[in-house]
């Protein structure tokens, strides 16, 4: 449902006006729109000027989500490579293998069909430029490659996790080459320059997967001097000035996208792959109880960061422009999923796809501005993942995780009790109101049970582990 309102969240934005400039839902046949979808790394609600955040200078995205349709009870996965496998494969990151951020364990299995696959099918030209971070080994288990442009798409210039700061080497379709400038710049010169490639007879996806604001921090001087002045520590101005340095870019973006003359529209959509951090919660300030220390960097009201179980670790920006269809300066809060992107891409792209099992949902109907698809019972799992090792993982069962459905969450910290937050009505999940809800916190611990064995089932990389005796110890990892 689409909420007409000031975003009160900010109190700096203007009241959303314009309606009628939605076509009719027939129209969006005749002409499949160009995807544009942007994805940053490690920054949260809290990182955008928009949101309240005193310090932050990011006016380029501040003007796109008032030009956008704003999803705010988008969920993804609490870390990098997991988020990735959320919205390749539309289906939680366990289901297909991802249960953390290093080792195999960070592997896409290769036997299901991914998203620019799906999007070729539908007649698109496919590229990504960034991080990919879901293996870019040879083979996996089934013998099938992993690298990006041997899984969909045409042009692939990648790297497996970060991106070096400054003169990036990169693989450009698995040759190695080095590209001038900095990493945030060179994502969105070469996405601009990949996309002015395409043959304006058929539409293109373009995914532009920055490695910024994650570690390690480094931003040229000008975006620094932004924050000369602020009442910051050193490695956080550098932060900001990397989100900045992204906020540049997305105005770049968007300025090249209103130059073109295409008889096609262009969708753009910005979202990022996990919630507070620098690059984990404690760089933001975050205790391991989720609580921000009283000189934490801003969240947005939230609770938790990046690996943790509270709102504050899925919940993140995205954004939808799409004109002609979205409303701008409008809200919806439907419970989403980086899951339901794959699903949603397919059906813009008009390609029939497998049932997911009920995992991503088409969230057509919610951009649209129509009923939505997603039921009131849809309930959602979080898991950190991270086990040290995969014999370990019945040990993690309970360790960072949450459930929750469109107003309760039911989380579990690093030890301890599960606790039941109203998080729509308390933003910072401090009131643990399971004695309240009794049922309500069996029913979801009984979900959360049988999920956890289906789950179990997907887990390809650590089943492949303990299987052949081959276990691999967690060294280091983000
Ligand atoms: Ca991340």
């Amino acid at each position: 449902m689409i909420r007409l309102i000031a975003l009160a969240i900010a109190g700096q934005l203007t009241f959303a006006n314009d309606t009628a400039d939605q076509k009719p839902a027939g129209e969006l046949a005749q002409s499949k729109p160009n995807i544009i979808l942007v994805l940053t790394d490690d920054m949260a609600w809290g990182e955008l000027g928009m949101s309240g955040n005193p310090k932050i200078k990011t006016p380029n995205i501040d003007r796109l989500a008032k030009e956008s349709l704003r999803f705010t009870n988008f969920n993804v996965a609490p870390t990098c490579a997991p988020s990735r496998a959320q919205i390749m494969s539309g289906k939680h990151e366990f289901s297909v293998g991802v249960t953390h951020t290093i080792l195999d364990r960070k592997d896409l299995r290769d036997d299901i069909t991914i998203l620019p696959q799906i999007m070729k099918q539908g007649g698109y030209q496919t590229g990504m430029v960034g991080k990919w971070h879901l293996s870019s080994r040879n083979t996996g288990l089934t013998g099938k490659p992993l690298q990006p442009h041997k899984r969909g798409f045409d042009t692939a210039i990648y790297t497996d996790n970060q991106l070096g700061r400054f003169n990036p080497t990169l693989s450009n379709n698995g040759k190695k080459v080095k590209y001038k400038g900095y990493c945030g710049d060179v994502v969105f010169d070469e996405g601009i320059k990949w996309m002015e490639s395409c043959s304006k007879d058929k539409p293109y996806f373009a995914y532009l997967a920055t490695s910024i604001p994650h570690t390690p921090l480094a931003a040229p001087q000008r975006f620094k001097d932004l924050y000369a002045g602020a009442k910051l520590k050193n490695n956080e101005k550098t932060y900001y000035a990397m989100i900045s340095a992204v906020d540049e870019n997305v105005g770049k973006l968007m300025t090249w996208i209103a130059s073109r003359k295409e008889d096609r529209e262009t969708i753009l959509i910005f979202m990022t792959d996990n919630g507070h951090a620098i690059s984990g919660p404690d760089g933001a300030g975050h205790s391991r109880d989720g609580r921000l220390r009283k000189n934490g960097l801003y969240n947005f009201g939230f609770r938790g960061g990046k690996t943790q179980s509270w709102r504050g670790a899925t919940c993140v920006p995205f954004l939808i422009r799409w004109p002609g269809v979205t409303a701008s300066n409008t809200e919806n809060n439907t419970l989403a999923s980086g899951m339901d992107i794959l699903p949603t891409f397919a059906e813009i792209a008009g390609v029939g796809i497998d049932d997911l099992g009920g995992q991503g949902v088409r969230l057509l109907p919610d951009i649209k501005g129509e009923k939505s698809n997603v039921t009131k019972d849809r309930l959602l799992f979080s898991h950190v993942g991270r086990w040290n090792a995969s014999d370990l993982m019945e040990t993690y069962k309970y360790r960072y995780v949450a459930i929750f459905n469109n107003r309760y969450r039911l989380t579990w910290g690093e030890k301890g009790h599960a606790e039941l937050k109203d998080y729509l009505n308390d933003r910072e999940e401090e009131k643990d109101i399971a004695s309240e809800h009794p049922e309500l916190v069996q029913r979801f611990k009984q979900e959360y049970e049988k999920w956890w064995e289906a789950a179990k089932t997907g887990m390809v990389n650590d089943l492949h582990q303990l299987k052949t005796g081959k276990i691999k110890r967690r060294k280091g990892g983000d």
